[in-house]
């Protein structure tokens, strides 16, 4: 019998009433991780009410003392560091040593956060006037609704749990429904490190009920902060809601990310980082490449690297320590693929595949280890011929789909770079340190790499995109602080008398 995973609520496990679902193994359909009990609007709303009474006490706990929180729940994640990355492996059907890498973030956002406990530093200023003091203050939103996805099934729901309860938040987490049981381990280590009841809560639920819990708890005034990430299409509708309620949420939603080749660049590092940042995850990073930028002075030499790397990848189990990636996060994940597949017409042409769409035994991929008709399995694939107006080139895809576009100046590249209107991440391959400082200036994604693929961000550096990315909010380092904090300015006259501002003030 799988284990019944329920939603953790004021500090006791919740047994929803609004339907089961199964949380699968998408790598081995038949292996079934979890059934998850659903909550409905009105279990959901428990928990914004949970919340609200207990962030005064959490937001009256000494920074410092949170610090400690954190720095716990930091060692528990990083004492069963391997029992949870083989989770996120089983759950989600990531290739192991991303798995480690992805729970290594966890640690690494603890590491950062602990000593933030220590700072959360504001400001002294100097007044107009004398014998009046001025400062800054850092204080908590209050309670925060974080929605994650299940691509980071638990480093991205870290990046915001970890310093909204640092900053004095309470919060309401709802996991992605296919990732069910790492959202419920995740905040058990949560709970072990000693999170107080009702500072988190963890829900599971669908779509709709969630929108609608949002909705009623914006009305009561029980929640300050929305952090979403996932499409942009859901992010859209959350940026209304949340701006029908003057908030503005943390919103970090997709990509469709450009990786530039210059004339100079090395090819054989790009095609590495092409491959890497394109069809490792499957492709389902938000920061995985989208489409490449190729000069036409080197277009040949880099597509035929490219494509050779491709068709050398292993795919398939992704406990196999070889795999560069294995089935895709859940049925939708692959029924979406095949639909961007569909869109491939006769000026399009297919390479890097042994076939096209699911890897079946019918549709097979040399490479491939373990059994294709047991898991969500996609064929890789690069798409060239691609042009300005194609769907494929104007959307983000999210699966091992990459397509390469060939430009012959610096500015079409950077036209086509930001033409799209994504702006998450972004790369140059070039030795030119001029272009390479041009591109970061010209484009307009939030993250730039030079000489590196465009996944793989640090968990210290700002994270975050813009246009159809995110609404400008930056996650990660001493950036976060502003999701989760609101300045407060304050201060203290001791003059004994009236000082009036822009009134009182002696010309020297
Ligand atoms: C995401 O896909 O939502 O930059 C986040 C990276 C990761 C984070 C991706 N560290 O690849």
């Amino acid at each position: 019998m799988p284990s019944l995973i329920t939603s953790y609520i004021n500090g006791k496990s919740v047994a929803g009433t609004a339907g089961k679902l199964t949380s699968t193994n998408p790598a081995q359909i038949a292996d079934v991780v979890a059934e998850v009990s659903l909550a409905n609007e009105a279990e959901f709303a428990q928990a914004f009410a949970a919340a609200k009474s207990a962030q005064k006490a959490w937001a009256q706990t000494p920074a410092p003392r949170r610090g400690r929180v954190i720095a716990a729940v930091g060692k528990l994640v990083e004492a069963n560091k391997e029992a949870l990355a083989a989770l996120v492996t089983r759950e989600v059907g990531k290739p192991y040593a991303e798995s480690l890498g992805e729970v290594q973030e966890i640690i690494d956002t603890c590491d950062f956060f602990l000593g933030e406990g220590r700072r959360l530093y504001g400001h002294t200023v100097p007044s107009e006037m004398p014998d009046k003091q001025l400062f800054t203050f850092r204080v908590p939103v209050g309670v925060a609704a974080i929605i994650t996805a299940g691509n980071f099934p638990v480093a991205v729901p870290a990046w915001y749990l970890v310093p909204a309860l640092l900053c004095g938040n309470a919060v309401v987490w709802k996991p992605a429904e296919y990732a069910s049981a790492l959202g419920d381990a995740l905040t058990r280590l949560f709970v072990a490190g000693g999170v107080p009841a009702g500072v988190l809560n963890t829900v599971h639920a669908d779509g709709a009920t969630t929108y609608r819990a949002l909705e009623a708890a914006l009305e009561q005034a029980q929640l300050q902060k929305i952090g979403f990430t996932g499409s942009t299409e859901v992010g859209r509708r959350i940026g209304e809601l949340a701006g029908r309620h003057l908030q503005t949420p943390c919103l970090e939603l997709g990509g469709k990310n450009p990786l530039v080749v210059m004339p100079d660049a090395d090819l054989d590092l790009a095609a590495e980082g092409a491959l890497f940042s394109g069809f490792g995850t499957a492709g389902q990073r938000c920061t995985s490449l989208g489409v490449a930028l190729v000069h036409d002075s080197v277009y040949d030499a880099f597509l035929s690297r490219f494509v050779s790397r491709v068709a050398s990848a292993v795919i398939g189990d992704p406990t196999n320590r070889a795999v560069l990636y294995g089935p895709l996060l859940s049925s939708r994940f692959l029924e979406s693929f095949e639909q961007w597949m569909a869109h491939i017409g006769p000026h399009h042409q297919v390479h890097g595949s042994t076939g096209r769409g699911r890897i079946t035994a019918k549709n097979p991929r040399t490479g491939f280890v373990g059994d294709p008709e047991a898991g969500y399995y996609a064929h890789p694939s690069i798409v060239t011929g691609v042009r300005a107006d194609d769907a494929l080139y104007r959307n983000e895809t999210f699966g091992p789909l990459v397509s390469v576009m060939r430009f012959s100046s610096f500015d079409e590249a950077i036209e086509l770079a930001n033409g799209h209107g994504y702006g998450l991440s972004s790369a140059i391959y070039t030795r030119n340190p001029v272009h390479a400082f041009q591109f970061r200036e010209r484009v307009s994604a939030g993250m730039v790499s030079i000489n590196n693929s465009t996944s793989g961000a640090e968990a210290h550096l700002p994270f975050g995109g813009n246009g159809k990315s995110g609404n400008g909010s930056r996650q990660s380092g001493v950036w976060v602080l502003d999701q989760f904090t609101r300045w407060q300015s304050t201060n203290w006259d001791y003059a004994g008398k009236l000082q009036k501002a822009q009134m009182d003030i002696e010309e020297p």
